[in-house]
């Protein structure tokens, strides 16, 4: 994201030329035309629950969720990571659990899951480069993981890595960044209602270029924090250094909380293009909400702090 297109999104970028209504809008015109035994034969396999987390606004379709991608490992351009990522194997899959926690292991992925509810939810994301997109994950709260795993009392953060195998991620074969990709999180942010494993979109797993076979999500904070292809989860009480904070500390702090009034050193953080898949989406910049619109769940873990200064 340092390195180019940081400014502004070309529109030969932009492929899908329909707008995806979010499936709620679809079911009710469906049912008004169709009625109710028509729909299983029309609508995608998997059902999703409408939960007190999802947004009603308009989805971007699958099509571009899974073609405009932010995946160095795969390429430094957002139409890179859908073409690199081809053929990436999903299985087999380990996740190292180290640290501060009661059951260490390295876990087969499946076992990792094991017992945990698989949800659906709908999240407004926002990356630093001020695109966002509306996207179905599919995936696990992190807080059932966490207390199936029982960190310590003595861990205050948790830190998370992407697979590092320069054999299957062509780009780790060259410095553009610390590989491999890092990221954090202090326990109570891990701990938050909203914090989400995801194992793909639109109900079901993959594709890999969005972080399958396990992926970080946490719609309040910019796009880096979502750390994609995890294989190693270690409770901590330190900080960790997270790959964007080490590469550049004066433009991504370990935070990043979306915040419409504290800029990015090169450009304002108080608009963004949702991408829709419509043909004119970066012509209507809407306004950035504070914590990306979702306060209610995580403004009260930053209360007193200085965002400024923990941006
Ligand atoms: N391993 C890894 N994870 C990553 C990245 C990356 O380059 N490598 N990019 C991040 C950034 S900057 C964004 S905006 C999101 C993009 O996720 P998406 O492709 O599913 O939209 O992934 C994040 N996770
Ligand atoms: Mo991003």
């Amino acid at each position: 994201m340092l390195i180019k297109r940081a400014t502004d999104i070309p529109s030969s970028e932009i492929t899908s030329e329909y707008a995806y209504r979010n499936r709620r809008q679809f079911l009710k015109a469906a049912g008004a035309t169709l009625g109710a035994a028509g729909l299983g034969s029309i609508l995608p396999a998997s059902a999703y629950a409408s939960s007190k987390y999802d947004t009603d606004e308009m989805q971007t379709p699958l099509e571009h969720v899974s073609s405009y991608n932010n995946y160095y490992e795969f390429g430094t351009g957002k139409d890179e990571p859908v073409v690199n990522a081809k053929g990436f194997k999903l299985r087999p899959w380990t996740v190292a659990v180290s640290g501060m926690v009661k059951k260490p292991a390295t876990y087969a992925l499946d076992d990792l899951l094991k017992g945990l509810t698989v949800e659906d939810r709908i999240y407004r994301m926002r990356c630093v480069e001020r695109w966002s997109m509306v996207i179905p994950w599919h995936g696990y709260p992190m807080a059932a993981l966490l207390n199936k795993l029982e960190p310590l009392p003595s861990a205050k953060f948790v830190k998370m890595q992407t697979l590092y195998a320069p054999d299957r991620m062509l780009e780790q074969r060259r410095p553009i960044l610390h590989w491999p990709y890092t990221e954090g999180l202090r326990m109570d942010e891990a701990m938050n209602e909203l914090t989400f494993l995801a194992v793909g979109v639109y109900g079901k797993e993959g594709p890999a270029q969005n972080g399958a076979p396990l992926r970080l999500i946490t719609p309040w904070k910019y796009g880096f924090k979502g750390v994609k292809a995890i294989v190693k989860i270690e409770f901590t009480d330190k900080m960790p250094l997270s790959a964007w904070n080490e590469e550049a500390p004066h433009e991504y702090g370990f935070y990043a909380n979306v915040n419409p009034n504290v800029d990015h050193p090169r450009w304002s953080q108080a608009n963004e293009a949702r991408l829709t898949g419509g043909l004119f989406d970066q012509l209507r910049p809407i306004k950035t909400r504070m914590f990306n619109g979702y306060g209610a769940f995580v403004e009260r873990m930053y209360a007193g702090m200085d965002l400024r200064a923990n941006f």
